[in-house]
């Protein structure tokens, strides 16, 4: 395209300079008119209309069959809520990270919690916004396996830039793997880190399936430790990296709605982020 945009200004250039040093009244009213006529109105409309027609089929948006996997995904401030809701089967909560199998058609409900957002994977689709009170609905198929980034388009807050999240589009038998972990509650109720998690009342905004953690302000926490990211899509799923937001959320995400928790021990925080860490 770069070089297709040079070569078409260079000529223009040219005939600018050829115009300009050609003597006076080497073409008639009426030559240069007709001059006008085509290489301004009729060639560029025959062109474009062709171009058109030739890609109208390409703009088609793909159609939602009935036997599609669903995927309510929320805009909230600043992160996305996840709703898978395969046929047939009973819906699975998460949150952050979407993922997608290969070489199927997935139905994205885009609903707006709060504000407006806008969903953005440029490596899938085009944006779409999120409205509050209305869903929109988005078909999208990933033709390879691989991870894409998303991003919230739409100015939403604060902490807008800090909106991100990623695909992963797997192959379908990993996919329904995952999904199948996805569905079960966690294991570990018991641990040290688990009784921290409700003694410091995390469970006020946060769900983690089994145990007592129901709170549905805050992102799905169940399956926390499958993700790749922590605090949609902006800093790398790692120990530290979650000891520092739960002690102090608005100070990695400015806005964030989650309260820092400055009396909390690095010893507590460390045992919650390493719990929620185990549950993949
Ligand atoms: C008042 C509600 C509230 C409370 C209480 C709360 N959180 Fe949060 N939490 C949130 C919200 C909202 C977010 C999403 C922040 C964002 O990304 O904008 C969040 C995000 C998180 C995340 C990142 C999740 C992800 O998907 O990356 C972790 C981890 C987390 N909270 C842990 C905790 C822990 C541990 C506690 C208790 C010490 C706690 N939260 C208490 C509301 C809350
Ligand atoms: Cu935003």
């Amino acid at each position: 395209m770069v070089l297709g945009a040079v070569v078409i200004a260079l000529a223009l250039a040219a005939l600018m300079v050829t115009a300009s040093r050609s003597r006076e009244g080497a073409l008639t009213h009426r030559q240069g008119m007709r001059l006008v006529l085509w290489a301004g109105g009729i060639v560029p409309s025959v062109v474009l209309l062709a171009l058109l027609i030739a890609t109208l089929p390409a703009m088609r948006p793909i159609r939602a069959a009935g036997d599609d996997l669903r995927v309510t995904v929320t805009g909230e401030q600043f992160w996305w809520r996840m709703a898978y809701q395969p046929a047939g089967a009973a819906a699975v909560t998460s949150a952050n990270e979407l993922r997608l199998p290969v070489g199927r058609d997935v139905v994205l409900a885009l609903a707006g919690g709060d504000v407006l957002h806008s969903f953005w994977v440029p490596g899938l689709a085009g944006k779409m916004d999120m409205v509050p009170g209305r869903t929109n609905t988005l078909v999208v198929h990933a033709t390879r396996a691989g991870r894409f980034r998303g991003q919230c388009a739409e100015f939403c807050g604060l902490s807008h830039a800090l909106m991100a999240f990623d695909v992963v589009a797997m192959e379908p038998a990993a996919f329904d793997a995952w999904l199948a972990a996805e569905r079960r509650p966690v294991i570990t109720a018991a641990a040290a880190g688990a009784r921290l998690f409700d003694a410091h009342g995390c469970g006020g905004c946060h769900a983690v399936r089994g145990t007592g953690a129901a709170g549905a302000i805050g992102p799905d926490l169940t399956h926390l430790g499958a993700r790749a990211t922590v605090a949609a899509g902006i800093q790398p799923l790692t120990t530290a990296n979650l000891v520092r937001f739960i002690r102090d959320a608005p100070a990695v995400k400015p806005g964030a709605r989650m309260p820092a928790y400055p009396q909390m021990s690095a010893t507590d925080a460390t045992a919650i982020a390493r719990w929620l860490e185990t549950n993949r």
